[in-house]
């Protein structure tokens, strides 16, 4: 272990008050914080009762202390554990007790950043843990757990090993030029390139469906003024969220509400209806309904189906931004007679807000929009960063390809090495300290 590296602790259970509370240390001071704290370095890996004393003996509390001897811990490190009662007051004094000890405040994130450093998880697991406590459905958390458990970690490095053999195979034919022509034109190799694209699809679906379980999809709700939008919301939350009447311009801020179809989390969001409005404070909404429509991953322009796709909806269409793609809710059905349920050929859906109808169809077809579909065996969390990588990863592939049908060898060595690379970044070979310090500030305090 390296002297250098400081001891940290942290209180591990959530603030506030509960039945158990943890400080958790690693480092290498753990066996001189114990002798002074329990009186004896307890043994390893065995739970004990102990009184934890200050250094001027004073009784702080009592519970169990547990022992884990590097490298075999949770960080790699000397790492103990003090289970205590899980008040605020007990727990910040015995966590006070330790830092008087020797032991430093442990930053967000530092104990998995420890056990990354010191080859106990790779990066992509790493995340996985704190996707893992943050998951706000079933279907995220299993994912999470998959993902900590290696199973994207294991994608990724199969598609790393045949990568690699690639790699071997055109560099060892670019040390023997009389032969690069030959093992160019070898069709043998573009197939075996084609072939890896098509495992990096299914990774990349696979990795796409993940990231979806744990940053869900963002809806801006959007159209002409009474066409209906607050009550899409409100249906869709499943209560009275938004205020809902028939005086334009009801809606003048901006509404969020977070639901789950079958897992699949939706941050919805209502705004103010797109007209010309002399109302300054609709003013503003509007040019706020503008700015969400820009972040959003999908909209729906909700027109009144009385009224038809008037000029005014026409105009809110074209000024959709590009590459936010949407949805049209034919809304008010129930004062037409009109079926409900999604438009065959066209992305749109005829539902009734106040009925409640064709609002599964929407659910059904908001999944599809999301390319969600129940979680395959195997699936696993994912994140935008490693969406990223690997798209990357797949455009190297795809212009070595290319290079490939030109004979160009160098540069198809050159776009395979940096597919590699761009693999690596997700699993942590060869990641900047930069970005480390980015992904684990993100954690909370004692992970
Ligand atoms: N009949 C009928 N009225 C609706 C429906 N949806 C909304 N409304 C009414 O249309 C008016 C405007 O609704 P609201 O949700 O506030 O529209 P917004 O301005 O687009 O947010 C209200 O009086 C609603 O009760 C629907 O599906 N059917
Ligand atoms: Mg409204």
């Amino acid at each position: 272990m390296d002297s250098s590296i400081d001891t940290i602790a942290a209180i591990t259970t959530p603030a506030g008050y509960g039945g158990v509370g943890m400080v958790r240390i690693s480092g290498p001071d753990v066996p001189a914080i114990a002798h002074i704290l329990l009186g004896e370095l307890p043994p390893a890996r065995h739970a004990g009762l102990y009184d934890f004393r200050a250094t001027d003996g004073v009784l702080i509390d009592t519970g169990l202390a547990l022992y884990f001897p590097a490298p075999a811990s949770f960080t790699g490190e000397h790492v103990l554990e003090l289970h205590g009662h899980g008040g605020p007051v007990v727990m910040d004094l015995l966590l006070q007790c330790v830092l008087e000890l020797g032991a430093r405040s442990a930053r967000p994130g530092e104990f998995s950043e420890r056990a990354f450093l010191n080859n106990k998880l790779d990066l992509a697991q790493a995340e996985a843990i704190a996707d893992l406590v943050e998951s706000g459905t079933a279907q995220a958390a299993r994912a999470a757990v998959r993902s900590l458990h290696g199973e994207f970690s294991r994608q990724v490095h199969a598609l790393l090993e045949q990568l690699i053999e690639l790699r071997a195979y055109v560099e060892a034919a670019l040390d023997f030029p009389e032969e690069e022509i030959d093992f160019l034109a070898d069709r043998q190799l573009a197939g075996r390139l084609q072939d890896l694209l098509q495992q990096f699809d299914a990774v990349h679906a696979a990795a796409y469906q993940g990231r979806l379980l744990r940053d869900g999809m963002t809806l801006v709700i959007c159209g002409r003024p009474n066409a209906g939008k607050s009550s899409l919301l409100n249906v869709l939350a499943g209560y009275d969220a938004a205020i809902v009447t028939d005086i334009p311009g009801t809606t003048r801020d901006v509404l969020r509400e977070h639901i789950q179809i079958e897992g699949l989390p939706l941050h919805i969001i209502d705004t103010a209806g797109l007209h010309d409005s002399p109302d300054q404070i609709e003013q503003h909404g509007i040019q706020r309904t503008h700015r969400e429509l820009g972040n959003a991953d999908h909209a729906l322009l909700v027109i009144d189906y009385q009224d038809g796709i008037t000029a005014a909806d026409t105009a809110i269409l074209e000024a959709l931004p590009a590459g936010v793609p949407h949805t049209r809710i034919f809304n008010k059905i129930d004062l037409s007679g009109r079926r409900p349920g999604s438009i065959e050929g066209a992305d749109a859906v005829a539902i009734s807000a106040r009925t409640g109808a064709g609002i599964e169809a929407l659910r059904e077809h908001l999944k599809q929009c999301a390319g969600f579909t129940d979680l395959p065996e195997g699936g696993f969390s994912a994140r935008r960063r490693h969406l990223d990588a690997l798209e990357r990863a797949m455009q190297a592939v795809q212009e070595g390809i290319r290079q490939c049908g030109q004979q160009a060898g160098e540069l198809l060595a050159e776009e395979l090495r940096q597919a590699q690379q761009a693999l690596n970044e997700i699993t942590g070979e060869f990641t900047s300290e930069d970005l480390l310090g980015r992904i684990f500030s993100d954690f909370c305090i004692g992970k």
